[in-house]
Protein backbone atom coordinates (compact mmCIF):
# COMPACT_ATOMS: atom_id res chain seq x y z
CA UNK A 1 0.00 0.00 0.00
CA UNK A 2 1.09 3.31 -0.58
CA UNK A 3 0.18 5.42 2.38
CA UNK A 4 0.94 9.04 0.79
CA UNK A 5 -0.41 8.73 -2.63
CA UNK A 6 0.37 12.39 -3.32
CA UNK A 7 3.73 12.87 -2.16
CA UNK A 8 4.87 9.35 -3.00
CA UNK A 9 4.09 9.26 -6.98
CA UNK A 10 4.63 13.16 -7.66
CA UNK A 11 6.18 12.96 -11.56
CA UNK A 12 9.29 14.11 -11.35
CA UNK A 13 9.17 17.62 -12.28
CA UNK A 14 7.28 18.34 -9.74
CA UNK A 15 8.91 17.61 -6.83
CA UNK A 16 12.11 18.80 -7.93
CA UNK A 17 10.24 21.67 -7.84
CA UNK A 18 8.65 21.12 -4.26
CA UNK A 19 12.31 20.36 -3.30
CA UNK A 20 13.65 23.74 -5.12
CA UNK A 21 10.90 25.82 -3.12
CA UNK A 22 12.22 23.27 -0.03
CA UNK A 23 15.67 24.15 -0.08
CA UNK A 24 15.23 28.00 -1.08
CA UNK A 25 13.07 27.90 2.36
CA UNK A 26 15.34 26.02 4.30
CA UNK A 27 18.68 28.60 3.43
CA UNK A 28 16.87 31.71 4.55
CA UNK A 29 15.91 29.76 7.80
CA UNK A 30 19.53 28.20 9.12
CA UNK A 31 20.52 31.84 7.41
CA UNK A 32 18.61 34.01 9.84
CA UNK A 33 18.45 31.41 12.78
CA UNK A 34 21.58 29.01 13.01
CA UNK A 35 24.97 31.09 13.61
CA UNK A 36 27.12 28.25 12.87
CA UNK A 37 25.05 28.33 9.25
CA UNK A 38 25.67 32.00 8.96
CA UNK A 39 28.96 32.55 9.63
CA UNK A 40 29.70 29.44 7.06
CA UNK A 41 27.59 30.38 4.06
CA UNK A 42 28.88 34.55 4.36
CA UNK A 43 32.23 32.74 4.47
CA UNK A 44 31.65 31.07 0.85
CA UNK A 45 29.79 34.70 -0.12
CA UNK A 46 26.88 32.66 -0.39
CA UNK A 47 23.14 33.87 0.05
CA UNK A 48 19.70 32.82 0.41
CA UNK A 49 18.21 34.38 -2.62
CA UNK A 50 21.89 32.48 -4.41
CA UNK A 51 19.88 29.28 -4.74
CA UNK A 52 18.07 29.63 -7.97
CA UNK A 53 18.08 25.26 -8.85
CA UNK A 54 18.93 22.32 -7.64
CA UNK A 55 22.31 21.91 -8.54
CA UNK A 56 22.85 25.08 -6.74
CA UNK A 57 22.87 22.72 -3.87
CA UNK A 58 26.84 22.32 -4.64
CA UNK A 59 27.23 25.75 -3.37
CA UNK A 60 26.32 25.08 0.43
CA UNK A 61 28.79 24.37 2.64
CA UNK A 62 28.75 20.21 4.11
CA UNK A 63 28.11 19.81 8.14
CA UNK A 64 29.93 16.59 9.44
CA UNK A 65 29.40 14.78 12.40
CA UNK A 66 32.41 16.50 14.15
CA UNK A 67 30.17 19.85 13.80
CA UNK A 68 27.12 18.44 16.08
CA UNK A 69 29.69 17.47 18.52
CA UNK A 70 31.60 20.90 18.25
CA UNK A 71 27.98 22.51 19.39
CA UNK A 72 27.31 19.57 21.63
CA UNK A 73 24.23 19.80 22.93
CA UNK A 74 21.88 22.44 21.12
CA UNK A 75 24.66 24.74 19.29
CA UNK A 76 22.86 23.88 15.94
CA UNK A 77 19.00 24.26 16.92
CA UNK A 78 17.36 27.12 14.84
CA UNK A 79 14.69 27.11 16.83
CA UNK A 80 14.83 28.04 20.52
CA UNK A 81 14.27 25.39 23.23
CA UNK A 82 10.71 26.02 23.95
CA UNK A 83 9.86 25.16 20.63
CA UNK A 84 11.73 21.67 20.73
CA UNK A 85 9.40 18.75 22.39
CA UNK A 86 11.69 15.74 22.04
CA UNK A 87 15.52 15.23 22.15
CA UNK A 88 17.41 12.50 20.71
CA UNK A 89 21.05 11.48 21.04
CA UNK A 90 23.54 8.72 18.87
CA UNK A 91 25.78 6.87 21.59
CA UNK A 92 28.41 8.07 23.56
CA UNK A 93 27.70 10.02 26.90
CA UNK A 94 31.24 11.53 26.64
CA UNK A 95 30.00 14.70 25.72
CA UNK A 96 30.91 13.45 22.67
CA UNK A 97 27.53 12.01 21.16
CA UNK A 98 24.95 13.85 19.03
CA UNK A 99 22.36 15.58 20.08
CA UNK A 100 19.29 16.43 17.77
CA UNK A 101 16.04 17.96 18.99
CA UNK A 102 12.53 17.71 16.90
CA UNK A 103 10.00 20.54 16.85
CA UNK A 104 6.14 19.18 17.65
CA UNK A 105 6.09 19.27 13.58
CA UNK A 106 9.03 17.45 13.12
CA UNK A 107 7.70 14.35 15.67
CA UNK A 108 4.40 15.12 13.30
CA UNK A 109 6.50 14.69 9.97
CA UNK A 110 8.91 11.77 11.67
CA UNK A 111 5.54 9.76 12.30
CA UNK A 112 3.88 10.19 8.46
CA UNK A 113 7.70 9.38 7.75
CA UNK A 114 7.39 5.53 9.45
CA UNK A 115 3.66 5.61 8.76
CA UNK A 116 4.53 5.72 4.95
CA UNK A 117 8.07 3.17 5.42
CA UNK A 118 5.61 0.32 7.41
CA UNK A 119 3.24 0.46 4.51
CA UNK A 120 6.19 0.37 2.07
CA UNK A 121 7.20 -2.86 3.60
CA UNK A 122 3.59 -4.33 3.24
CA UNK A 123 2.01 -3.52 7.15
CA UNK A 124 -1.47 -2.12 7.19
CA UNK A 125 -3.55 -0.96 10.10
CA UNK A 126 -4.99 -3.70 11.99
CA UNK A 127 -1.59 -5.27 11.66
CA UNK A 128 0.58 -6.32 15.36
CA UNK A 129 4.08 -4.12 15.61
CA UNK A 130 6.53 -6.03 17.92
CA UNK A 131 8.77 -3.29 18.36
CA UNK A 132 12.25 -4.62 19.34
CA UNK A 133 14.22 -1.42 18.43
CA UNK A 134 15.22 0.06 21.75
CA UNK A 135 13.32 2.64 23.11
CA UNK A 136 15.13 5.83 24.56
CA UNK A 137 18.25 8.21 23.42
CA UNK A 138 18.28 6.03 20.10
CA UNK A 139 15.67 6.52 17.53
CA UNK A 140 14.63 3.36 16.51
CA UNK A 141 11.97 2.40 19.38
CA UNK A 142 9.84 5.95 19.14
CA UNK A 143 10.45 6.28 15.28
CA UNK A 144 8.89 3.12 14.08
CA UNK A 145 6.20 3.14 17.53
CA UNK A 146 5.11 6.35 16.17
CA UNK A 147 4.69 5.22 12.58
CA UNK A 148 2.80 2.25 13.15
CA UNK A 149 0.63 4.38 15.24
CA UNK A 150 0.36 6.89 12.84
CA UNK A 151 -0.69 4.10 10.27
CA UNK A 152 -3.29 2.77 12.51
CA UNK A 153 -1.54 -1.20 13.95
CA UNK A 154 -1.23 -1.92 17.18
CA UNK A 155 2.07 -1.57 18.80
CA UNK A 156 3.97 -3.15 20.96
CA UNK A 157 6.08 -1.31 22.54
CA UNK A 158 8.82 -4.35 23.68
CA UNK A 159 12.22 -2.55 23.50
CA UNK A 160 15.49 -4.32 23.20
CA UNK A 161 16.56 -6.83 25.48
CA UNK A 162 14.67 -10.15 27.36
CA UNK A 163 14.73 -12.23 24.57
CA UNK A 164 13.23 -15.05 26.25
CA UNK A 165 10.26 -13.08 27.10
CA UNK A 166 10.17 -11.45 23.30
CA UNK A 167 9.87 -14.67 21.75
CA UNK A 168 6.82 -15.73 23.99
CA UNK A 169 4.79 -12.27 23.65
CA UNK A 170 5.83 -12.96 19.83
CA UNK A 171 3.79 -16.24 20.26
CA UNK A 172 1.10 -15.16 22.66
CA UNK A 173 0.13 -11.54 21.34
CA UNK A 174 0.66 -13.02 17.55
CA UNK A 175 2.60 -9.91 16.28
CA UNK A 176 2.15 -10.03 12.45
CA UNK A 177 5.05 -7.38 12.23
CA UNK A 178 8.62 -7.89 13.54
CA UNK A 179 10.72 -4.46 14.00
CA UNK A 180 14.34 -5.04 15.13
CA UNK A 181 18.08 -5.04 13.86
CA UNK A 182 18.68 -8.17 11.30
CA UNK A 183 21.24 -9.97 13.70
CA UNK A 184 18.24 -9.29 16.28
CA UNK A 185 16.17 -11.24 14.23
CA UNK A 186 17.99 -14.52 14.10
CA UNK A 187 18.48 -14.18 17.44
CA UNK A 188 15.46 -14.14 18.19
CA UNK A 189 14.62 -16.89 16.00
CA UNK A 190 17.71 -19.02 18.01
CA UNK A 191 16.06 -18.13 21.75
CA UNK A 192 12.40 -19.13 20.07
CA UNK A 193 13.92 -22.55 18.63
CA UNK A 194 15.58 -23.44 21.98
CA UNK A 195 11.79 -22.66 23.75
CA UNK A 196 10.16 -25.02 21.52
CA UNK A 197 8.46 -22.15 19.57
CA UNK A 198 8.35 -22.58 15.81
CA UNK A 199 8.11 -19.13 13.68
CA UNK A 200 6.69 -20.64 10.53
CA UNK A 201 3.85 -21.44 12.75
CA UNK A 202 3.18 -17.98 13.84
CA UNK A 203 1.30 -15.30 12.31
CA UNK A 204 4.71 -13.35 11.64
CA UNK A 205 4.75 -11.66 7.98
CA UNK A 206 6.84 -9.26 7.82
CA UNK A 207 10.20 -8.31 9.16
CA UNK A 208 11.60 -4.00 8.79
CA UNK A 209 15.32 -4.59 9.65
CA UNK A 210 18.18 -1.83 9.77
CA UNK A 211 20.06 0.27 11.60
CA UNK A 212 22.94 -1.80 10.99
CA UNK A 213 24.65 -3.55 7.68
CA UNK A 214 23.23 -6.64 6.45
CA UNK A 215 23.56 -8.51 3.25
CA UNK A 216 20.93 -10.03 0.64
CA UNK A 217 22.61 -13.57 1.80
CA UNK A 218 21.58 -12.60 5.99
CA UNK A 219 18.15 -11.70 4.27
CA UNK A 220 17.53 -14.70 2.62
CA UNK A 221 18.48 -16.39 5.77
CA UNK A 222 16.03 -14.71 8.36
CA UNK A 223 13.36 -14.89 5.26
CA UNK A 224 13.34 -18.70 5.42
CA UNK A 225 14.02 -19.37 8.79
CA UNK A 226 11.23 -16.83 10.46
CA UNK A 227 9.25 -17.65 7.06
CA UNK A 228 8.45 -14.03 6.48
CA UNK A 229 9.10 -11.21 4.10
CA UNK A 230 12.45 -9.03 5.33
CA UNK A 231 12.70 -5.46 4.25
CA UNK A 232 15.68 -3.33 4.27
CA UNK A 233 15.40 0.17 6.69
CA UNK A 234 17.49 3.16 6.88
CA UNK A 235 17.77 5.87 8.94
CA UNK A 236 20.26 8.07 10.45
CA UNK A 237 19.58 10.23 13.96
CA UNK A 238 21.34 13.42 12.34
CA UNK A 239 18.65 13.59 9.55
CA UNK A 240 15.55 12.21 11.58
CA UNK A 241 15.80 8.47 12.71
CA UNK A 242 14.26 5.49 11.09
CA UNK A 243 12.03 5.87 7.96
CA UNK A 244 14.68 7.98 5.90
CA UNK A 245 14.38 5.57 3.41
CA UNK A 246 12.61 1.93 2.89
CA UNK A 247 12.40 -1.04 0.42
CA UNK A 248 8.52 -1.57 -1.03
CA UNK A 249 7.59 -4.73 -0.22
CA UNK A 250 6.71 -5.61 -4.10
CA UNK A 251 9.98 -5.25 -5.60
CA UNK A 252 12.44 -5.15 -3.31
CA UNK A 253 15.49 -3.47 -5.21
CA UNK A 254 16.83 -0.46 -3.73
CA UNK A 255 15.47 1.75 -0.96
CA UNK A 256 12.88 4.69 -1.72
CA UNK A 257 14.40 8.18 -0.04
CA UNK A 258 11.54 9.74 1.62
CA UNK A 259 12.87 12.71 -1.24
CA UNK A 260 10.31 15.49 -0.31
CA UNK A 261 11.97 15.87 3.16
CA UNK A 262 15.86 14.70 2.21
CA UNK A 263 17.42 16.00 -0.53
CA UNK A 264 20.32 13.10 -1.52
CA UNK A 265 23.35 13.45 -3.39
CA UNK A 266 26.20 11.23 -4.05
CA UNK A 267 29.89 12.67 -3.32
CA UNK A 268 33.16 10.75 -3.90
CA UNK A 269 34.44 10.62 -0.07
CA UNK A 270 37.62 12.08 -0.63
CA UNK A 271 37.46 15.22 -2.87
CA UNK A 272 33.80 16.29 -1.85
CA UNK A 273 32.89 16.28 -5.31
CA UNK A 274 29.92 15.25 -6.77
CA UNK A 275 29.67 11.63 -8.73
CA UNK A 276 27.83 10.88 -11.82
CA UNK A 277 24.58 9.61 -12.03
CA UNK A 278 24.33 5.36 -10.96
CA UNK A 279 28.10 5.71 -9.13
CA UNK A 280 28.82 4.53 -6.19
CA UNK A 281 29.88 7.39 -3.32
CA UNK A 282 29.20 9.11 -0.29
CA UNK A 283 25.38 9.45 0.67
CA UNK A 284 25.14 13.32 1.78
CA UNK A 285 21.44 14.40 3.34
CA UNK A 286 20.08 17.88 3.20
CA UNK A 287 16.94 18.37 5.42
CA UNK A 288 14.05 19.73 3.14
CA UNK A 289 11.75 20.15 6.06
CA UNK A 290 13.07 19.83 9.57
CA UNK A 291 12.88 22.94 11.59
CA UNK A 292 14.41 21.41 15.11
CA UNK A 293 18.09 21.37 13.56
CA UNK A 294 17.75 21.47 9.55
CA UNK A 295 20.99 20.04 8.31
CA UNK A 296 22.54 21.62 5.24
CA UNK A 297 24.63 18.49 2.89
CA UNK A 298 25.53 16.24 6.08
CA UNK A 299 27.61 13.78 5.27
CA UNK A 300 26.39 10.17 6.47
CA UNK A 301 29.70 8.72 5.69
CA UNK A 302 27.48 5.30 4.22
CA UNK A 303 28.42 4.60 1.10
CA UNK A 304 25.62 3.81 -1.64
CA UNK A 305 24.28 4.59 -5.42
CA UNK A 306 20.92 6.26 -6.43
CA UNK A 307 18.25 5.11 -8.89
CA UNK A 308 16.02 7.10 -9.89
CA UNK A 309 14.27 4.61 -12.80
CA UNK A 310 10.51 4.45 -12.27
CA UNK A 311 9.83 1.43 -9.71
CA UNK A 312 7.28 -1.11 -10.43
CA UNK A 313 5.27 -0.39 -6.94
CA UNK A 314 4.56 3.31 -8.48
CA UNK A 315 6.61 5.32 -6.41
CA UNK A 316 8.44 7.90 -7.94
CA UNK A 317 11.49 8.46 -5.80
CA UNK A 318 14.61 7.96 -5.91
CA UNK A 319 16.01 4.55 -4.64
CA UNK A 320 19.48 4.27 -2.52
CA UNK A 321 21.33 0.48 -2.95
CA UNK A 322 21.30 -1.00 0.35
CA UNK A 323 24.27 0.52 2.59
CA UNK A 324 27.20 -2.26 2.58
CA UNK A 325 29.89 0.03 3.87
CA UNK A 326 31.16 3.13 5.23
CA UNK A 327 34.10 5.57 4.41
CA UNK A 328 35.29 6.41 8.03
CA UNK A 329 35.99 3.83 11.23
CA UNK A 330 32.60 3.69 12.96
CA UNK A 331 31.42 -0.15 14.06
CA UNK A 332 27.96 -0.69 14.50
CA UNK A 333 27.79 -3.20 17.15
CA UNK A 334 24.67 -4.80 17.78
CA UNK A 335 23.43 -1.39 16.32
CA UNK A 336 25.30 0.49 18.60
CA UNK A 337 27.50 2.72 16.54
CA UNK A 338 31.03 2.81 18.39
CA UNK A 339 33.73 4.94 17.71
CA UNK A 340 37.32 3.30 18.55
CA UNK A 341 38.12 6.62 19.84
CA UNK A 342 35.58 7.07 21.80
CA UNK A 343 37.05 3.01 23.28
CA UNK A 344 40.21 5.03 22.92
CA UNK A 345 39.63 7.81 25.31
CA UNK A 346 38.12 5.54 27.81
CA UNK A 347 41.30 3.92 27.95
CA UNK A 348 43.42 6.62 28.34
CA UNK A 349 41.47 7.48 31.29
CA UNK A 350 42.40 4.39 32.99
CA UNK A 351 45.52 4.11 35.23
CA UNK A 352 47.78 1.44 34.48
CA UNK A 353 47.58 1.08 30.78
CA UNK A 354 49.93 1.99 28.38
CA UNK A 355 48.22 3.54 25.30
CA UNK A 356 48.20 0.18 22.68
CA UNK A 357 45.04 -1.43 21.90
CA UNK A 358 43.42 -3.27 19.67
CA UNK A 359 39.91 -4.10 18.78
CA UNK A 360 38.25 -7.17 17.50
CA UNK A 361 34.95 -7.40 16.24
CA UNK A 362 33.49 -11.00 15.73
CA UNK A 363 30.25 -12.70 15.35
CA UNK A 364 29.20 -15.75 17.08
CA UNK A 365 25.55 -17.44 15.95
CA UNK A 366 24.08 -13.55 15.15
CA UNK A 367 25.24 -11.35 17.19
CA UNK A 368 28.13 -9.11 17.43
CA UNK A 369 31.09 -9.29 19.93
CA UNK A 370 33.95 -7.01 21.03
CA UNK A 371 36.94 -7.82 22.52
CA UNK A 372 39.34 -4.84 23.67
CA UNK A 373 42.81 -6.06 24.24
CA UNK A 374 45.18 -3.36 25.36
CA UNK A 375 48.13 -3.48 27.30
CA UNK A 376 49.25 -2.99 30.31
CA UNK A 377 51.97 -0.66 31.79
CA UNK A 378 55.31 -2.04 33.38
CA UNK A 379 54.15 -1.43 37.15
CA UNK A 380 50.34 -2.79 36.90
CA UNK A 381 52.13 -6.04 34.77
CA UNK A 382 53.75 -6.80 38.28
CA UNK A 383 50.77 -6.49 40.00
CA UNK A 384 48.77 -9.54 41.26
CA UNK A 385 46.21 -11.18 39.14
CA UNK A 386 43.28 -10.41 41.18
CA UNK A 387 44.12 -6.28 40.71
CA UNK A 388 44.14 -7.40 36.66
CA UNK A 389 41.01 -8.85 36.86
CA UNK A 390 39.38 -5.64 38.45
CA UNK A 391 41.12 -3.33 36.64
CA UNK A 392 40.08 -5.68 33.36
CA UNK A 393 36.24 -5.48 34.91
CA UNK A 394 36.77 -1.47 35.80
CA UNK A 395 37.18 -0.79 31.72
CA UNK A 396 33.98 -3.45 30.90
CA UNK A 397 32.11 -1.26 33.14
CA UNK A 398 33.05 2.06 31.61
CA UNK A 399 32.58 1.12 28.24
CA UNK A 400 29.27 -0.44 28.84
CA UNK A 401 28.54 2.50 30.91
CA UNK A 402 29.50 5.33 28.86
CA UNK A 403 28.83 3.82 25.11
CA UNK A 404 25.88 1.80 25.81
CA UNK A 405 27.65 -1.62 24.31
CA UNK A 406 28.79 -4.59 25.81
CA UNK A 407 32.83 -5.39 25.11
CA UNK A 408 34.77 -7.79 26.93
CA UNK A 409 38.59 -6.86 27.82
CA UNK A 410 41.87 -8.57 27.54
CA UNK A 411 45.06 -6.77 29.14
CA UNK A 412 48.02 -7.80 28.01
CA UNK A 413 51.45 -7.85 29.10
CA UNK A 414 53.28 -4.44 27.53
CA UNK A 415 54.29 -4.98 23.85
CA UNK A 416 51.98 -7.78 23.51
CA UNK A 417 50.60 -6.02 21.13
CA UNK A 418 52.03 -6.19 17.68
CA UNK A 419 53.36 -2.80 16.48
CA UNK A 420 52.58 -1.26 12.95
CA UNK A 421 55.04 0.24 10.83
CA UNK A 422 52.39 2.43 9.20
CA UNK A 423 48.66 3.16 10.27
CA UNK A 424 48.15 1.54 13.82
CA UNK A 425 45.53 -1.32 13.28
CA UNK A 426 43.43 -1.12 15.84
CA UNK A 427 40.11 -2.83 14.56
CA UNK A 428 40.15 -6.41 13.31
CA UNK A 429 36.71 -7.18 12.25
CA UNK A 430 36.32 -10.82 11.21
CA UNK A 431 32.47 -10.70 10.86
CA UNK A 432 33.03 -10.51 6.87
CA UNK A 433 34.80 -13.56 6.85
CA UNK A 434 32.42 -15.31 9.29
CA UNK A 435 29.30 -14.61 7.10
O1 LIG B 1 20.31 3.50 13.28
C1 LIG B 1 18.30 4.79 12.88
C2 LIG B 1 17.54 3.56 12.54
C3 LIG B 1 16.81 2.91 13.51
C4 LIG B 1 17.53 3.07 11.24
C5 LIG B 1 16.08 1.78 13.21
C6 LIG B 1 16.79 1.94 10.92
C7 LIG B 1 16.07 1.30 11.90
P1 LIG B 1 21.84 5.94 14.15
O2 LIG B 1 21.96 5.22 15.44
O3 LIG B 1 22.10 7.40 14.11
O4 LIG B 1 20.40 5.77 13.56
O5 LIG B 1 22.81 5.19 13.13
C8 LIG B 1 22.87 5.58 11.79
O6 LIG B 1 23.43 3.32 11.10
O7 LIG B 1 24.62 6.12 9.22
C9 LIG B 1 24.32 3.70 8.95
O8 LIG B 1 25.72 3.61 9.04
C10 LIG B 1 23.70 2.66 9.87
N1 LIG B 1 22.43 2.15 9.30
C11 LIG B 1 21.16 2.51 9.62
N2 LIG B 1 20.27 1.79 8.88
C12 LIG B 1 21.01 0.97 8.07
C13 LIG B 1 20.69 -0.01 7.08
C14 LIG B 1 19.76 4.59 13.26
N3 LIG B 1 19.44 -0.34 6.76
C15 LIG B 1 23.83 4.70 11.02
N4 LIG B 1 21.73 -0.61 6.44
C16 LIG B 1 23.81 5.01 9.54
C17 LIG B 1 23.01 -0.31 6.74
C18 LIG B 1 22.38 1.22 8.34
N5 LIG B 1 23.36 0.59 7.67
Amino acid sequence: MIFDMENETLPREDLQKLQLRRLQDLVARVYENVPFYRKKLDERGVKPEHIQSLSDVSLLPFTEKQDLRNHYPFGLFAVSRENIVRIHSSSGTTGKATVVGYTRRDIHTWAKLCARSLAAAGAHSGDFVHNAYGYGLFTGGLGVHYGAEELGATVIPVSGGGTRRQAMLLRDFGATVLTCTPSYALHLYEAAKEMGIDFKELPLRIGIHGAEPWTESMRTEIENKLGITAIDIYGLSEIMGPGVAIECAKVKKGLHIQEDHFLAEIIDPETGEPRKPGEVGELVFTTLTKEGIPLLRYRTRDLSRLNTAPCRCGRTTARMERVTGRSDDMLIIRGVNVFPSQIESILLETEGLAPHYQLIVTRSGNLDNMEVRVEVDEAAFSDQIKNLQRLESKIEKNIKEFLGVTAKCKLVEPKGIERSEGKAKRIIDMRKEQA
